[in-house]
C-alpha cells in the first residue's frame, strides 16, 4: 500500500507560502541582476541538481555503542523505497536511490524494479559488503576480503561482488561501489605492499567483469575498523589504484574518511585534473567518519568542494561527472527529515559556487591578490540562496518548506501504526 504524501497537503502547504517566496525571489533577483547574474539561470540549475540517496540511511543508524531505533523503522528495501520516495517528492532532487547488498538484497528483483518505477525511482550506484560476515558464510572477513592473505576468501569476496554487479544490472544501475574494511590494527601484522597487491589482483577481476558503461568506484578510507592501517588508506592508495585497473576505475571522495583538517577540496581537484574522480558521499563530521548531515558542521568546506566542481564545468573539464551520494547515519534525528536538509544543503553548496565571480577570481589569483581572492568566494558563500532552492522545489511539484510540509502530513505516525515496533538498542550503522 503505498503511502506517498498527497500533492494536495504539498498545494495546500505551498500556497500559504508562495507570497513570501516570490517576494524574496524577486528581491535576490534584482541584488544578482546588479552583478549581472541571472536567477532564472541558477534555478534551472538548482531544478536539474539530483543527489542520490542511501537505501541504508532512511532507517536510524547507530555507533558501535547503541543504536535507538524510531518510530516506523523500515522493514526491507520495499519500506525503505516508500522513505526515499517521501525525499523525493518533497525535495525534488533525490530522485536515485543507492541500494547495499546483501542488506536489500531480494528475491524477485523484477518486484524491486516495479517498486522503484512505480515511486519514480531509479538506482544509483550499487554498494558491495565484505566488511561483514553474512550468516552460513564459508570465509571470514574478520582479516579482510579482496586483499586477504586467503586465496578461497578473496575468491569469495569477488563472488560477492560480481553477484553485485548482476544485481545492479537487473536495477539498471551503472556503477559499483567497493568499499573495503581491511587493514591492520597492529604494527607488523600486514605486509603494506603485498595486501595492497592481493587488492589489486581482486578488483583486475571486477574491473575485466565491468558491464558496459559501468564505472568501478573505489572508496578509501583512513581507519575503522581498522585502527592502524587500511589497505585503502587515502586517495593516494585510491587513486594509484584506479590508475592501475583502468579509464573506468576512479576515486569515491566520502567526507567522513579523511583525518580532521585534511584539505578534501583540494584533493577533489588533483581527482578532476586526472580524470579520476567517480563521485562523493557527502556527509558531514567534527572529529571521526561521524556521518553527521551534509553541511551541519563544516559548511565552508562543502562549498568549497563544490566551487572545485563547478570551477571544472567552467572550464569544460574533459571526463568531468562525478555522482553524488549522500552517505549519513541519523543517529537522533527522523531520517527523512534529516536526508531532505542535506540534500537541499548539497544543493545549496551547488548554487552558491555558481555565483562565484570566475572571471575575477582568475584575476586576484592571478594579481596574487589573496585576499580579494578570498573575499570573491566568501561573497558567492554569504548569498542566501535560500529563495532560489525553494523556487526549484514549487516549480518542480514539491514543497517549499519540505520539513514543516512533512511533519504537517504525518508520515511517520502512519507508517508507524502499520511497522513493526522495533524494541532494544543493537549497536552498529544500521
Ligand atoms: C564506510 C562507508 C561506505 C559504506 C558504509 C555504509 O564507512 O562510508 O561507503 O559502505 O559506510
Ligand atoms: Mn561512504
Amino acid at each position: 500500500m503505498s503511502v506517498r504524501i498527497d500533492p494536495g497537503l504539498i498545494a495546500e502547504h505551498n500556497d500559504a507560502q508562495q507570497a513570501h517566496l516570490e517576494q524574496d525571489y524577486a528581491a535576490l533577483g534584482s541584488r544578482l541582476a546588479r552583478s549581472g547574474i541571472d536567477i532564472e539561470a541558477l534555478t534551472q540549475r538548482a531544478c536539474s541538481f539530483e543527489v542520490a540517496v542511501p537505501s541504508w540511511g532512511v532507517g536510524t543508524g547507530g555507533t558501535r555503542f547503541a543504536r535507538f531505533p524510531g518510530p516506523g523503522e523500515p522493514r526491507d528495501i520495499f519500506d525503505k523505497l516508500d522513505d526515499c520516495a517521501v525525499i523525493n517528492d518533497l525535495t525534488r532532487c533525490t530522485a536515485a536511490v543507492s541500494p547495499h547488498f546483501p542488506w536489500d538484497a531480494v528475491d524477485d528483483f523484477g518486484a524491486l524494479l516495479e517498486k522503484s518505477r512505480a515511486l519514480g525511482l531509479s538506482w544509483d550506484s550499487i554498494n558491495s559488503n565484505t566488511f561483514q560476515d553474512q550468516p552460513g558464510q564459508a570465509h571470514s572477513y574478520k582479516f579482510g576480503s579482496l586483499s586477504h592473505t586467503s586465496a578461497a576468501t578473496r575468491a569469495q569476496a569477488i563472488e560477492h561482488n560480481l553477484q553485485c554487479i548482476a544485481w545492479g544490472r537487473q536495477l539498471g544501475s551503472d556503477a559499483l561501489t567497493v568499499w573495503v574494511g581491511d587493514g591492520a590494527n597492529h604494527p607488523g601484522q600486514t605486509h603494506f605492499q603485498r595486501a595492497f597487491e592481493r587488492y589489486l589482483d581482486s578488483m583486475r577481476t571486477l574491473y575485466a567483469a565491468l558491464p558496459d558503461g559501468w564505472e568501478l568506484h573505489i572508496e578509501h578510507k583512513m581507519f575503522e575498523p581498522a585502527f592502524y592501517a587500511t589497505v585503502i588508506q587515502d586517495w593516494g592508495s585510491s587513486l594509484l589504484a584506479a590508475m592501475q585497473l583502468g579509464e573506468r576505475a576512479k576515486s569515491l571522495v566520502d567526507l567522513g574518511h579523511h583525518a580532521p583538517n585534511c584539505n578534501i577540496e583540494m584533493i577533489v581537484s588533483r581527482l578532476i585534473q586526472f580524470g579520476k574522480l567517480g563521485g562523493f558521499h557527502f556527509n558531514d563530521s567534527k572529529y571521526g567518519d561521524d556521518d553527521l548531515d551534509s553541511g551541519s558542521i563544516q559548511p565552508y568546506q562543502l562549498f568549497l568542494v563544490f566551487n572545485e566542481l563547478v570551477d571544472a564545468e567552467h572550464r569544460a573539464q574533459p571526463g568531468f561527472g562525478p555522482r553524488y551520494l549522500l552517505d549519513q547515519s541519523h543517529n537522533v534525528t527522523d531520517p527523512i527529515e534529516s536526508l531532505m536538509n542535506s540534500a537541499v544543503e548539497v544543493q545549496r553548496a551547488l548554487v552558491r559556487a555558481l555565483l562565484v565571480d570566475r572571471e575575477a577570481l582568475d584575476a586576484h589569483q592571478q594579481d596574487n591578490d589573496a585576499l580579494l581572492a578570498s573575499n570573491t568566494l566568501k561573497a558567492a558563500f554569504n548569498t542566501d540562496v535560500s529563495p532560489i532552492l525553494a523556487m526549484a522545489r514549487l516549480r518542480q511539484g514539491g514543497a517549499i518548506d519540505p520539513i514543516a510540509a512533512y511533519r504537517a502530513s504525518g508520515y511517520r505516525r502512519r507508517v508507524a501504526s502499520e511497522r513493526p515496533a522495533v524494541t532494544g538498542s543493537s549497536s552498529g550503522i544500521v
